[in-house]
């Protein structure tokens, strides 16, 4: 049985969430870039649309027309906050956390690949395109090949890929770079992760590439001066606000950037400074989730003690979603952006950042780790394992260089979204 869909997008979730008044659109890195390309090409999305144990026929969203693949409580636990994200998340961040391996998650992860895949050989049309994202779906392809040797398929891995060494701790390595070699083109963010690969699958595999991730400036929108100026006096009218935007994930370095902060507040090298950080609530039923949101917020809490005063505490910190129309009016009124993750696929908050700063104004502190260092390379690098490089980068950072931001914002907005996916598509 076949569908009537030419071109196929299938990832973990849909770009979706339920609220009370009906399907929004959701936050995410993935959903941020896939969904315009999605319209222009009036193709078709396949995902879990985020409640277990509910089944949701199929439906139009905003003029993508979505196909639900539902998921058990069961598949939820042992697919989604097992394998997915407490196997291979830690193991393709290179270690941060100590990846759990599980027979019983391992189960689930081939079973839920076979749910999707099964999903999309029923929607595809004869001879159509196919593009598989992200770690959570690595079996997919190989599973597609054999039911449909007709489809084109390609794939994206959103995280980086590890090197072989840390690969090969791996109890199941072997079905994972099968499933992926049943792609025509694999495309990663960095040469870094595609030579990883590489040197895994040797040079008979499947065809691969880097095809760094972009944003979609059109859909960022820097605030507006007077919202800039009504949310810069709410803080206090700091001389200098820094900000970071992020889910709240170990990867991140939330609370490096904050012990930073601290160690620059208490030598007095920084004065007048309001931070602001957003961090949306992720994964909270890990453990290791949760223990990095103690962390954060008790240093939040201990660096307001000592160095906040009634009424203007020094960092404002806000564990909710925010929504994304608001998201701007923060970027643009923010004179240093703090991005310091341990390891990171690209990270997207810093091309947001600098495309909400078309004059020059503003300075991005970027972690060497993040796959936009790559091409953000004129922004204050650091290492966020080394606390002095962090605050290194945020002292130049303060009194920032417009070329650099200017040359950034160039880069940023001319290899957009739409140019990531072109020129994957284009390849494959
Ligand atoms: C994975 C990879 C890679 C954040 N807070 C809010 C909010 N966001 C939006 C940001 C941005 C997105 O979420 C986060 O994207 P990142 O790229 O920074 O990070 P991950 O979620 O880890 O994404 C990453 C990405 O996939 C794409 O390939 O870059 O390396 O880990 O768009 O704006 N959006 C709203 N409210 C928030 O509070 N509305």
């Amino acid at each position: 049985m076949t569908g009537d869909n030419k071109f196929v997008v299938v990832a973990n979730r849909l770009p979706v969430d339920r609220t009370k008044s009906g399907w929004r659109a959701s936050p995410g890195g993935l959903v941020a870039a896939l969904a315009p390309v999605l319209r222009a090409h009036s193709g078709c999305w396949v995902g879990w649309p985020g409640e277990p144990d509910t089944h949701v026929p199929p439906f139009d969203f905003d003029g993508i027309s979505l196909h639900p693949v539902g998921l058990s409580g069961w598949d939820f636990e042992n697919f989604y906050e097992g394998f997915s994200n407490s196997s291979l998340w830690p193991l393709y961040h290179d270690l941060i956390v100590t990846p759990q391996y599980s027979p019983e998650w391992w189960d689930a992860y081939k079973s839920v690949n076979k749910k999707f895949a099964d999903a999309v050989a029923a929607v595809a049309a004869e001879g159509a395109t196919v593009w598989v994202q992200d770690y959570q779906l690595q079996l997919v392809p190989g599973l597609l090949k054999e039911a449909r040797p007709d489809l084109t398929i390609g794939f994206f891995l959103h995280i980086p890929f590890p090197s072989p060494d840390l690969f090969k701790q791996l109890p199941w390595r072997e079905d994972i770079t099968r499933g992926l070699e049943g792609c025509d083109l694999i495309g990663f963010q960095r040469d870094e992760d595609e030579q990883n690969f590489r040197a895994l699958v040797g040079a008979s595999g499947p065809r691969t590439g880097a095809f760094p991730i972009s944003i979609d400036p059109g859909a960022i929108h820097p605030g507006a001066r007077e919202d800039v100026d009504k949310l810069r006096e709410k803080l206090g009218n700091p001389r200098t606000l820094m900000l970071g935007v992020d889910r709240l994930d170990y990867t991140k370095g939330i609370l490096q950037r904050l012990l930073a902060i601290e160690n620059l507040l208490e030598q007095g090298e920084l004065d007048d400074v309001a931070v602001v950080q957003l961090a949306t609530p992720s994964r909270e039923r890990i453990e290791h989730y949760k223990q990095t949101r103690r962390e954060v917020e008790e240093a939040v809490g201990r660096i307001n003690g000592r160095f906040g005063s009634v009424g203007t505490p020094v960092i404002h910190y806000i564990h909710r979603p925010v929504p994304k129309g608001e998201l701007g009016t923060y970027y643009a009124a923010a004179d240093v952006m703090l991005v310091t993750p341990f390891k990171d696929g690209m990270n997207l908050v810093a091309k947001e950042y600098v495309s909400c700063h078309p004059d020059g104004d503003g300075a991005l502190v970027l972690s060497e780790f993040a796959g936009a260092a790559v091409e953000l390379n004129q922004a204050y690098l650091c290492n966020p394992f080394d606390l002095e490089s962090i605050q290194q980068a945020i002292l130049g950072a303060v009194d920032g260089d417009p070329e650099a931001m200017r040359a950034m914002h160039k880069r940023v907005t001319e290899y957009d979204v739409d140019r990531w996916a072109q020129t994957f598509l284009e390849a494959l």
